[in-house]
């Protein structure tokens, strides 16, 4: 772990000392529903902020973006943090330690969604961190460290395809070819950068520094049903799965729905469907997760034999090599496809990101969080969500909090749902492991 202060006399250790001594065993109190309520209300007005009429959509660089920015603003600069937008559109809030100027341990997640998403994926773990922020400064207590809060505009990828856009520029990592990376309508990020506001030749200004940095936590939405499924609220991440994603496009021949023979045939959607089959086959064989999410086929009408499909691929695996061999068994397939049906296929990778596991320190602070609100043997999950940690993994160690959701864990969907006893919880769990960083920073 790099550049742990030394805490001052703090007594016992842990997040069962800082949820001691934060008094956070406001779960269930009147405080911390309160805080819920406030937190899921914060949730309904961020949803609000969307260009999918009676849905929820915000993606990056477009006007809600601005506005969610400004209210995340208000909510931190209320919380006692100042703040600023950095180079990239990530709207940033810092709470001084005790030493101006120290390291800053990040907290962070995403308020740009899916297509047609849910309200809680990203946003809940963005107002989670501004709450406990906000809980350090009513208590009057400074840390041996700041805390920032980074609320980040690109997670999901969904205007440019590339992902973990806002959380690559300040692990540094950001690839300067993204910025000629185009939108469904033909805007380059570059210009659409401009148009925000942004100059796209300063993003690399909002790359932090591992020696600024004490660490980053994420608190998120399971996305998953095991929680429910074990009737608990919160679980620690072990690690996150690796993810590539990939645009292709299958060529054949349109023609006549009638008049061509199926001998004579060079049906790109008939040939797309057995691809889409083998994905899932090749996945599940090596205990891998693959969607196909997107399919258009061209021309689209419906006389006229397909003569070209474009679509998505997403591949995600616990070992970045079991992917990697789902991704070549995927290859085989679609070469033996295209030869037997006259086709031919273009695949572009357009996000790669590895699997990374948690930092085992900060994981246990995270898992004494759990435990200082009695959940005394905490649960452990791997995520087969990416998440923003997987681009701070590149800068500095991590660890990440998971909240159950209900409805079987639904998500990337509007019935996306979380219950506000949870969301209390969550808030005095993370709140110790915050609390938990300063004391255990001497080890
Ligand atoms: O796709 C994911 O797993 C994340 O929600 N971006
Ligand atoms: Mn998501
Ligand atoms: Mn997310």
């Amino acid at each position: 772990m790099s550049n742990y202060p030394s805490p001052r006399a703090t007594g016992a250790t842990g997040a069962a000392a800082g949820a001691a001594q934060a008094g956070t065993a406001a779960t269930g109190t009147t405080r911390g529903r309160d805080e819920a309520a406030l937190i899921l209300a914060r949730c309904d007005e961020l949803a609000t902020h969307t260009s999918l009429p009676g849905g929820v959509e915000r993606v990056y660089l477009s006007p809600h973006h601005a506005s969610v920015n400004r209210l995340a603003a208000r909510w931190m600069t209320e919380a006692g943090m100042t703040t600023w937008q950095d180079a990239a559109g990530n709207q940033c809030g810092r709470y001084e330690g005790f030493d101006p100027g120290a390291p800053a341990l990040l907290l962070g997640s995403h308020l740009d969604t899916v297509r047609d998403a849910g309200r809680y994926d990203g946003i809940l773990g963005v107002l989670l961190a501004i709450a406990v922020v906000d809980r350090l400064k009513r208590a009057g207590v400074r840390l041996p460290f700041a805390v920032e809060v980074l609320a980040f505009a690109d997670e999901e990828g969904t205007r440019f395809g590339a992902t973990l856009l806002g959380s690559r520029a300040a692990a540094g990592t950001w690839d300067t070819a993204w910025l000629d990376l185009v939108d469904a309508d033909g805007i380059t990020m570059r210009d659409a950068f401009t148009a925000f506001g942004l100059d796209p030749d300063r993003v690399a200004e909002a790359a932090r520094t591992t020696a600024d940095t004490v660490g980053y936590l994420e608190a998120h939405i399971e996305q998953g049903p095991y929680l429910e499924e074990a009737d608990r609220a919160l679980a620690v991440v072990s690690s996150i799965a690796g993810a590539r994603r990939f645009a292709l496009t299958l060529t054949g021949v349109a023609g006549h729905a009638g008049g061509v023979p199926y001998h004579r045939r060079h049906d790109a959607l008939a040939g797309a469907a057995e691809i889409v089959l083998a994905v899932e086959k090749e996945a599940r064989d090596r205990d891998c997760i693959a969607t196909v999410g997107h399919l258009q086929a061209y021309p689209g009408g419906v006389n006229v034999i397909p003569g070209r499909v474009e679509f998505s691929l997403d591949l995600r695996g616990e070992h970045d090599d079991r992917r990697d061999e789902v991704w070549l068994a995927i290859q085989a397939t679609t070469a033996e496809v295209c030869a037997r049906r006259g086709l031919t296929i273009e695949a572009t990778e357009t996000h790669a990101a590895d699997a990374v596991v948690a930092d085992p320190r900060l994981r246990d602070v995270i898992r004494d969080g759990i435990a200082a609100t009695g959940d005394t043997d905490p649960m452990t999950l791997f995520s087969k969500a990416g998440h923003d940690a997987m681009a701070m993994a590149d800068l500095t160690p991590w660890a990440m909090l998971f909240v159950r959701c209900g409805n079987g864990g639904i998500s990337h969907h509007p019935d996306e749902i979380v219950d506000a006893a949870d969301v209390a919880i969550a808030l005095d769990a993370f709140e110790a492991a915050v609390r938990g960083v300063a004391s255990e920073g001497a080890a």
